[in-house]
């Protein structure tokens, strides 16, 4: 992938408490003319919070909010929400994250969701709706809701170690039919673990999924995959190599070192635009040309 020139597009900012340690791994979606990324942000308390900022090209950040979009308010994330995952399905922006909570033993995550309407969103109204918890008490994260309902249910991605599952509702309340369907492979850059980045892009050729994979050394890379269009558990294609390796200083060097880590892509005309946090502390992203991306024929 092309990394953006002016790498990394978001920082700490210092006055700012709740973001003044880092930001990093962001959702993004693109509606009324705007690419809108949803980052993670932590401030000396160490709490995950989520920002907001604005593109009209996906690479120069155009708008950045001084206040939190989201922010913890239960129980099971009172350490923090993590590694947001946006998708839009109709009038609805569906939100998949991580909630942290480290108080208790042993360390607790999970993956909750929550809805906002598309308006409300683009609005900037913050009425987000009930936060659910698929599978209460499960250690699971990296979930993200697939981009289309197959027969009528909605699907969801997410990870229990070390694979990439999927679970499929009617509601987003009551999650079943859950399966593993991507292993980690062996003495590759995905040997150890694996989990989705962005929501799965809809192309001729079936979904474009992006997912990261860790390898013996903890380094954490993204590739690719393919899935069958009208069967998103079928995998066609996996990467061989990396898409994305860290390489450059700030993905090398900061709070957890060499980790590219990516919760939301965007496709603009030709181009996929991946957002990825740097070494868990700031913002970056890279992008592809669609039949550079593609297995040649
Ligand atoms: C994963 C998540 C990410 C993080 C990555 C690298 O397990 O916690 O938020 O970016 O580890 O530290």
């Amino acid at each position: 992938m092309k990394r953006f020139v002016h790498n990394p597009i978001l920082e700490p900012i210092k006055a700012n408490s709740w973001e003044n340690r880092s930001v990093f791994n962001a959702a993004a979606i693109y509606s009324d003319g705007l690419v809108h990324i949803v980052y993670r942000a932590q401030g000396t308390d160490m709490v995950s919070r989520l920002g907001l900022a604005t593109s009209n090209d996906g690479f120069t950040i155009k708008e950045r909010f001084d206040t939190p979009i989201f922010t913890p308010v239960n129980h099971a994330e009172r350490d923090g929400c993590e590694d947001p995952r946006l998708t839009v399905i109709d009038d609805q922006c569906i939100m998949a994250y991580t909630a942290y909570r480290n108080h208790d033993f042993p360390i607790i995550f999970q993956i909750s969701l929550t809805t906002i309407n598309l308006t409300d969103f683009v609005k900037r109204n913050w009425n987000w709706k009930e936060r659910t918890l698929p599978f209460p008490g499960v250690r699971n994260k990296d979930a993200v809701i697939f981009p289309r309902k197959v027969d009528g249910k909605y699907v969801m991605f997410h990870r229990i170690e070390p694979s990439i599952c999927v679970s499929y509702s009617e509601d987003l309340k009551r999650w079943h039919d859950f399966k593993s369907i991507m292993e980690p492979r062996d003495k590759m850059w995905d040997s150890v673990k694996i989990g989705a980045a962005g929501t799965p892009i809809e192309l001729n050729e079936g979904y474009l999924f992006i997912y990261h994979g860790v390898d013996e050394k903890k380094h954490y890379s993204l590739g690719a995959a393919l899935l069958d269009k009208s069967n998103p558990e079928k995998v066609l294609y996996r990467s061989e190599k990396p898409i994305l390796t860290p390489c450059e200083g700030y993905e090398c060097v900061g709070d957890v070192p060499n980790v590219v880590f990516s919760c939301g892509n965007v496709q603009l005309d030709d181009q996929v635009i991946v957002y990825y946090g740097g070494a868990d502390t700031v913002l970056c992203g890279a992008s592809y040309e669609l039949n550079e991306l593609l297995p040649k024929k």
